[in-house]
């Protein structure tokens, strides 16, 4: 039986008797050791969040437990969202799960397959728009303020909340918080979410020390690295493809407070550590999960030592949403006639 985080963290979170209990198994995500990046990097203690293990794929399931809860709570019958495919995806799933109606606003062209699919399974109300996500997420501003409809975007102050439990996990399993926390930013939701959780853990003694928080926003869309929003946001990964992040101020805090830094990763260096996390450590994630440690990769590079430091990347969604990046990337099938001597041809014997 597995408890999700609403009820494991309960003492954490916004949680009072009126609250239900929701669960589809969200949290306790396993915290895996790297192997040959580690070895690649002279980090002996490097580890893996693999957030891909929730129940819809991805860390977004913890945040949407718990505002999906309070939802409820509150006596809400109808959620919405803007989103880049994650959100949507779990949106929808806890929306299923617990009869309410879900909407969800999208850019047209622009989310992954496996993530339209599960909206689509799920019965949500998906809207494809001709803009980017920024914009939609304007639109459904406008849209709660003028209809009995709960916004489940991470402005939802719930999301922040059970987000926020990945960091506890961290710290649970390693005894302690790690010297330098990796992870991609797009609406920077994640990134506050996690230092939020390190922070609290140490206020209430669960740890005594803090990591130091390491965003990466996707070259294209890298709006709090310039310092200024960007318009027209483009990268391959396109759960970050977004150019005006909500918790852009959170991210900041996190990096000042932490004495951490918010980076930006081309695409190219985005797709190299795709394909490392998954023929070199056995881990399929989607893109915009390897964003982080495609910096961390990069700053080991540039000679920053990471030896006898105990590092996290946060993998925060499954490979298999987007099948058609990953298609494009790889060598392709090969096709052989149906007899072994041909497969053992090219098999090499
Ligand atoms: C796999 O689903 O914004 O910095 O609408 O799906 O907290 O936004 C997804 C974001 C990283 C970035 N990795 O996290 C959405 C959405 C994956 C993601 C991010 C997302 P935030």
């Amino acid at each position: 039986m597995r408890f999700g985080v609403v009820q494991k963290y309960r003492s954490f979170l916004p949680v009072n008797p009126g609250t239900p209990l929701i669960t589809l198994g969200e949290g306790d995500t396993p915290l895996v050791q790297s192997t040959r990046i580690a070895r690649e990097i002279g980090c002996d203690q490097l580890y893996f969040k693999l957030e891909g293990c929730n129940p819809t794929g991805s860390f977004k399931d913890r945040g949407m437990v718990m505002a999906v809860a309070k939802a409820i709570e509150e006596g809400s019958k109808a959620i919405i969202c803007a989103s880049t495919g994650n959100t949507s995806a779990s949106a929808a799933a806890y929306a299923a799960h617990c009869g309410l109606a879900a909407a969800v606003v999208v850019p047209s062209g622009y989310v992954a397959l496996g993530k339209l699919t599960q909206a689509l399974m799920h019965g949500a109300q998906v809207l494809a728009i001709e803009g980017n996500f920024d914009q939609a997420l304007q639109m459904v501003r406008t849209i709660v303020g003028r209809h009995p409809i709960t916004l489940v975007n991470s402005l939802n102050p719930y999301r922040l909340e059970g987000q926020k439990t990945a960091a506890f996990e961290v710290v649970d399993a390693l005894g302690a918080a790690p010297d330098y926390l990796f992870i991609p930013v797009g609406n920077a939701g994640n990134i506050t979410a996690y230092w939020r959780g390190f922070v609290e853990y140490r206020r209430t003694g669960k740890s005594d020390s803090l990591p130091r928080m390491m965003g990466f926003e996707a070259e294209g869309a890298a709006a709090i690295v310039r310092g200024k929003p960007v318009a027209q946001p483009t990268t391959i990964a396109t759960a970050i493809r977004i150019g005006n992040p909500a918790s852009w101020r959170g991210a900041e805090q996190a990096r000042e407070e932490s004495g951490g830094l918010i980076d930006a990763i081309a695409d190219d260096a985005i797709i190299e550590a795709y394909h490392l996390l998954a023929n070199g450590e056995g881990l399929f994630v989607e893109p915009a999960s390897a964003a982080g440690v495609a910096g961390l990769l990069k700053l080991a590079r540039r000679g920053q030592d990471f030896s006898g430091k105990t590092v996290v990347c946060v993998l925060t969604g499954s490979g298999l949403k987007d099948p058609d990046t990953a298609m494009k990337t790889v060598p392709g099938m090969v096709a052989v006639p149906a007899d072994v001597a041909s497969i053992e041809k090219e098999l090499g014997y």
